[in-house]
């Protein structure tokens, strides 16, 4: 199943309910006084932000969903029951816009009110006065408010895995969390982003990428966007590869492409797949990149457990903003 991760939705509040005309009928009162009752008030709609990353998914194929209507005033002065409220609950990390305005929510619980109810109309008690002291008026509930939200998830993490494909991004995801993101000796195992928790540190994992991804090659560059709300990036680099820094330039060009503050990022360098190259292949293979890029180069088997406890112990370091 695909992450659902764009949607548009339309929303809209309840409407408030009528005032009522009516009168007080007593046996020794024939002719009561005015005892219609106010509409009650329409629903509002919030929005909720949820740990869920795949919960726009229940939104999906819905055009619209609308929060409760109040009920109408009744006899007796009754007032109207108020409507139920309406909450739309979206991962952490939806960006969501609708009539000029953006709202961000970033934290689980967040929760925002984005449309009133409508007012409840009032019943003809309300115009009682000592000058019309059987008022024949009553008003309608306000009318209810839509608006049509454009939601886009960009997942917040503190580490964004980042590679060509089969450079091993999933299964060190799967080993650092409980994740179970899927792994597979073919390129694109990944077909959607997976979270994964190790140490309270969110980890991202995302398709791999492949030269030509900004013009569409392979599965593109739109997953690009989850990288954007990362505290840091590390670049799989698998030792198989004959020329490493090639490989790390062809991902940092896609990311360019994409778009330039993603290059900003904090980046830490992890050659993978160690246990597939003699020692002095990988010596090298780490002193090119650190040459060529400048940047912290880890080496990394899964195979090894010295080398996995390395990595554990330099993500633990991190100071994550
Ligand atoms: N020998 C060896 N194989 C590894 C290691 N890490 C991962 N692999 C294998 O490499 C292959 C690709 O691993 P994945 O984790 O699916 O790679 P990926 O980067 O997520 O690939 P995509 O999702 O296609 O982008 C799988 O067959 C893994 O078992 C490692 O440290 N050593
Ligand atoms: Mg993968």
């Amino acid at each position: 199943m695909k992450l659902v991760d764009e949607l548009k939705l339309k929303v809209c509040s309840g409407k408030g309910g009528d005032g009522i005309v009516s009168w007080l009928h007593l046996k020794y009162m024939p002719k009561g006084g005015p005892a219609g009752g106010d509409g009650g008030k329409g629903g509002n709609v919030y929005l909720e932000a949820v740990k869920d990353i795949e919960a726009l998914r229940r939104y999906a194929g819905i055009r619209e969903l609308k929060a409760q209507d109040g009920k109408p005033g009744q006899s007796k002065n009754k007032k109207g029951l108020n409507g139920e409220d309406l909450t739309i609950y979206l991962p952490a990390g939806s960006v969501i816009k609708y009539d000029g305005k953006t709202i961000d929510l970033k934290e689980v619980g967040e929760r925002v009110k984005i449309l009133d109810g409508g007012r409840g109309g009032y019943g003809n008690t309300h115009f009682k006065s000592s000058r019309n002291v059987r008022p024949k008026e009553s008003t309608p509930g306000q009318a209810a408010r839509c608006v049509e939200l454009h939601i886009d998830l960009q997942v917040i993490a503190d580490i964004g895995l980042l590679g060509m494909p089969n450079a091993g991004k999933s299964s060190l995801l799967n080993t650092l969390s409980n994740s179970r993101s899927k792994v597979g000796d073919y390129p694109f195992t990944t077909v959607e982003p997976k979270l994964g928790v190790f140490d309270s540190i969110v980890l991202a994992d995302i398709p791999g990428l492949i030269k030509g991804a900004a013009e569409g090659k392979g599965l593109g560059i739109k997953f690009l966007k989850h990288l954007r709300r990362t505290g840091a990036l590390l670049h799989l680099i698998s030792v198989e590869n004959e020329d490493p820094c090639r490989a790390y330039s062809v991902i940092r060009d896609e990311l360019a492409n994409f778009d330039k503050e993603l290059l900003k990022k904090t980046e830490i360098i992890v050659l993978t797949k160690t246990d597939l190259a003699q020692q002095s292949d990988i010596d090298k293979k780490v002193r090119d990149l650190k040459d060529c890029t400048g940047k912290e180069v880890l080496e990394l088997s899964l195979n090894k457990p010295k080398s996995l406890e390395n990595l554990k112990r330099y993500l633990r370091s991190l100071k994550l903003s």
